[in-house]
């Protein structure tokens, strides 16, 4: 963050309102637990109604029916809540033994002794404290990067943060696995972040498109699930969408996911993995050469189209990227190259994109090229035409709704200690008569420079292995350069780093550096057992909580209300953080809480800022009644769109005036060539969109393997969460992840569906169920991410986790993203006695 990000963020902290002095009796009426019926909860996954019977979970179902859409996250309830948790607090044995020296190579193999919760929140006070004391605040990492679970009150990587900050300050890190390259490279192409802003309405697209292609986007899959939690209304769309024969539908992807199977009657186009930019070019060369290009789009609405097409046609590198170029190497016969090229122009043409071939070796360049080929088509901001690369997310497209957005909980600032040690303040709040009190900060006010020290450390998210091997590596990145921090200690919670970083066997070696790593979590998860220290965590479905459905759409306001008790000893993260400050200095926790806050407190607060905003609009009709009596009805808040939001379409206000409605670019248009970037200097991401060859693909020379492997997202899982579930059952092909292999692939290395595959390559082995089908290209395979790290005994993840294969080296030096779907892979018959899947299991305790 620069500095003026953090004083614009702290001068803009909404100066809270004074809680009125809770009734507990009330609250306890509130928060009496259901022990027969129903209950309304929410999940990533939409919103849930939950069968309780004696007070135990018996099953669960979607509150709502939006399509005929199937989504098999809804049901698993009981699961999530009584499969493979954490019961008790505990400590890795050498690490209890001696803290100082704990030998950390044993992480992921050590026993573990169960400790007492108070015991445990001691040992991480002390740790901690001691850690800033030898290493300074640089020295802790609390990133903590994860899709935790749904909820606005008990946001665990927030709650994290927070106690972080106010108790010293710590290294975050930048951007997100999802859109790594996409979220830094769009902002220098058209202004703004682009992959998580709202879509051209699905009204719109419905009744202007004419073409729709689904570039590397499956969105039967992604949309089951939302940032928030999902609205469910992108299914409805997709759904119309199948209904409408005179919508050509296009599906570019080396697979034909569930999204290829139910579109039965759209084109399938399966290009070779990662190779899309140049068939991109291909179609662009045709349409230039033909003249079949907007000009005059070009002209109005773009900058550096005339440095972009000397490379096109290969004045600078003697390289035309004609069809036939193209067709080499994309394996896409340059014919179809040019019609689908010749079928986009002539015809309003969405091209939708999912996020897959970002995710990729130079994977700034996909989505930059997809835009520049957007605006030869000319079609930006008309209605149903472009491009769109959110109709694949958290329903993308679904027209906004008028209402509130409830707040949530906030990561404060960086606390100030006093000689003794004692929390004193923040530069926005102070403790005055043995109470926390918020105080306005002066515009302009000095940033302390513990803060600027820890927040220059932070790194592109994607780089955390690096970083934890490299202290005192110098990288680049989107221009500057960043140092990266000694990281002596890492606290882990809401995420599953262990499954969801790249070459898993070097990441454990980076996870076996710091001296100490504490992880809260509901489930034994490989990252809770490479801990030395796990809080066992209640998951949300045993508190109290509220949070909005759709991310684009702002639907809904669900009550989160609790299920069940609390398992074993399972704390909520508040708790925990909460103790925590109070083991840590004298008057922390009074800052942590704002004066002893409970859940419920936090809820009603954020609910009725939301409610007082509202009431301020008038003649506007809403939903939302009094706190209490929309925590005892058991319903959602529904918010409705409106015209205006039905009818968006986006950019189309820089089209009606590029002048008066400049992009957030410095040209204000369009940039197919950036100065920007061409001022970095850099080799492997240039001022134009190119063509370059990734690290591993299928058309290299010496392929170091034979397989193209794909780790897309799973369709029965979010990432890692629900892995345990009984739906693994139903898909595990010979109890592991199964792996789509092309049934002639299959044939050569004598392999059947239902087979127990070894999977391997220079980086390591994993054990997978293969599928044999036609749904997949020639050459590719396909295992998904998210199958629980199971190889601390052996070295081979016998679950199945892609991440043991995959290649950890950023895109580029602009965006450092992952490059999860670049990796090659062999393929073959499993010899010998299968080994036992240990993932869901619990790790060894000490007698
Ligand atoms: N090979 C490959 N790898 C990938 C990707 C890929 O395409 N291919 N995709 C990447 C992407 S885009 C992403 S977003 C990441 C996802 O990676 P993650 O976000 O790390 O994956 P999740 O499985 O959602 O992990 C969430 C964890 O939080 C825990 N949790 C849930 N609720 C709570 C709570 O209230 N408190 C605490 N303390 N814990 C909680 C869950 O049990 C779970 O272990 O994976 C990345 N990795
Ligand atoms: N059910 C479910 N839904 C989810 C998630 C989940 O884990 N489960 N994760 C959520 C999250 S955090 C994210 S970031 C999004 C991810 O959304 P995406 O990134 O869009 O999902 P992926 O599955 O990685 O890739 C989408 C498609 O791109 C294809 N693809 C991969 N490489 C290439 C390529 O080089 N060229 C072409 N043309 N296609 C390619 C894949 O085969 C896949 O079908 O999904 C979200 N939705
Ligand atoms: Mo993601």
């Amino acid at each position: 963050m620069q500095r003026r990000t953090i004083l614009k963020g702290m001068a803009s902290l909404p100066l809270l309102s004074s809680v009125t002095a809770t009734n507990l009796f009330a609250d306890k009426a509130k928060t009496a637990l259901v022990k027969n019926g129903e209950v309304l909860t929410a999940a990533h996954w939409g919103m849930l109604k939950v069968s309780v019977k004696d007070g135990k979970i018996t099953g669960s179902q979607p509150y709502q029916k939006t399509s005929e859409i199937y989504n098999a996250l809804q049901y698993n309830t009981a699961d999530m809540v009584y499969n493979s948790r954490i019961k008790y607090p505990m400590v890795r044995k050498s690490y209890l033994e001696n803290p100082d020296s704990p030998k950390p190579e044993l992480r992921g193999v050590d026993e573990w002794v169960r400790v007492s919760y108070e015991y445990a929140i001691k040992l991480v006070a002390k740790e901690l404290k001691k850690t800033r004391e030898q290493n300074g605040n640089q020295s802790v990492f609390a990133g903590s990067y994860g899709w935790k679970s749904s909820g606005n009150v008990h946001n665990s990587r927030i709650l994290l943060q927070r106690f972080m900050n106010l108790s010293g300050g710590f290294v975050g890190d930048l951007g997100d696995y999802s859109t790594g390259a996409s979220q830094v490279i769009m902002p220098h192409v058209v202004g703004s972040i682009e992959v998580y802003e709202q879509q051209t309405s699905w009204p719109v697209v419905l009744e202007n498109s004419k073409v729709i292609v689904m570039w590397g986007m499956n969105p039967l899959a992604t949309l089951r699930i939302a940032w928030t939690s999902t609205d469910e209304q992108g299914f409805k769309y997709f759904e119309e969408l199948k209904k409408r024969k005179d919508i050509k539908i296009i599906i570019i992807d080396p697979l034909k996911t569930e999204t290829g199977e139910y579109f039965d009657h759209a084109t399938w186009i399966a290009p070779r993995p990662n190779t899309d930019v140049a068939m991109m070019l291909g179609m662009a060369h045709y349409l230039y050469a033909s003249k079949k290009y907007d000009k005059e789009f070009i002209e109005t609405y773009t900058t550096g189209f005339d440095k972009f097409v000397p490379y096109l046609l290969g004045e600078t590198d003697k390289t035309p990227k004609t069809p036939e170029w193209a067709a080499k190497i994309c394996g896409i016969d340059a014919k179809t190259i040019k019609e689908l090229a010749d079928t986009f122009v002539s015809n309003r043409t969405m091209l939708m994109s999912g996020w897959g071939m970002q995710r990729a070796h130079h994977g700034e360049q996909p989505h930059w090229m997809l835009v520049t080929l957007a605006s030869m088509l000319g079609q930006i901001g008309l209605a149903g035409g472009g491009f769109g690369l959110s109709y694949h997310y958290s329903n993308g497209g679904a027209p906004t709704c008028k209402g509130g957005v409830i707040g949530g909980v906030n990561a404060a600032s960086v606390g100030i200690f006093n000689d003794k040690g004692e929390f004193v303040g923040t530069s926005d709040s102070e403790i005055k008569d043995g109470k926390f009190v918020k105080k306005a900060v002066a515009a302009g006010e000095d940033v302390p420079a513990w803060l600027i020290k820890t927040t220059e450390f932070a790194f592109p998210v994607a780089r955390i292995a690096d970083a934890l091997l490299n202290p005192g590596k110098v990288i680049d990145h989107n221009g500057k350069k960043i140092t990266y921090p000694d990281i002596d200690f890492i606290y882990w919670v809401g995420g599953n780093p262990l499954t969801h970083h790249q070459d898993t066997n070097t990441n454990l070696k980076a996870w076996r550096k710091p001296r100490t790593v504490v992880v809260n979590e509901p489930y034994w998860t490989p990252t809770a057992k490479m801990a030395d220290i796990v809080f066992p965590t209640t998951t949300s479905y045993e508190r109290n909580d509220m949070t909005m459905t759709g991310d684009y759409s702002n639907m809904h306001i669900v009550p989160m209300k609790q299920v069940v008790e609390k398992f074993y000893e399972a704390k909520d993260d508040y708790q925990i953080f909460t103790d925590l400050s109070k083991a840590y200095a004298k008057n922390l926790a009074l800052a942590y809480t704002e004066n002893g806050k409970s859940e419920f407190d936090w809820i009603k607060e954020y609910y009725n800022a939301t409610l007082e905003q509202i009431k301020a609009v008038p003649d506007f009709y809403h939903e939302m009644k009094e706190f209490d009596e929309f925590w005892a009805e058991n319903k959602p808040v529904t918010f409705s769109s409106t015209p205006e939001s039905d009818e968006w379409v986006r950019y189309g206000e820089f089209r009606e005036d590029p002048v008066l409605n400049a992009l957030g670019t410095p040209s204000g248009l369009i940039e197919i060539y950036s100065e920007t970037i061409e001022k970095m200097g850099y080799d492997d991401c240039k001022a134009h969109p190119m063509w370059f060859e990734p690290i591993e693909w299928l058309g290299m020379k010496n392929k170091p393997a034979q397989f193209h492997m794909i780790s897309a997202h799973p369709t029965d899982r979010l990432h890692s969460q629900q892995n345990h579930t009984n739906l693994r059952d139903k898909y595990a092909v010979a109890d592991r992840e199964p792996i789509w292999i092309n049934t002639k692939d299959a044939k050569e290395k004598g392999i059947k569906s239902g087979d127990l595959v070894r999977v391997f390559n220079a980086r390591g082995e994993v054990l997978a169920g293969a599928k044999v089908t036609d749904n997949i290209l020639q050459g590719v395979v396909k295992l998904a991410e998210g199958a629980w790290y199971d190889g601390f005994d052996s070295g081979i993840c016998k679950n199945g986790s892609p991440n043991v294969l995959t290649i950890d080296i950023p895109t580029s030096k602009l965006a450092n993203g992952n490059i999860s779907h670049t990796a090659l892979v062999n393929i073959e018959k499993f010899k010998g006695k299968a080994p036992e899947v240990m993932a869901f299991k619990e790790p060894k305790f000490s007698k």
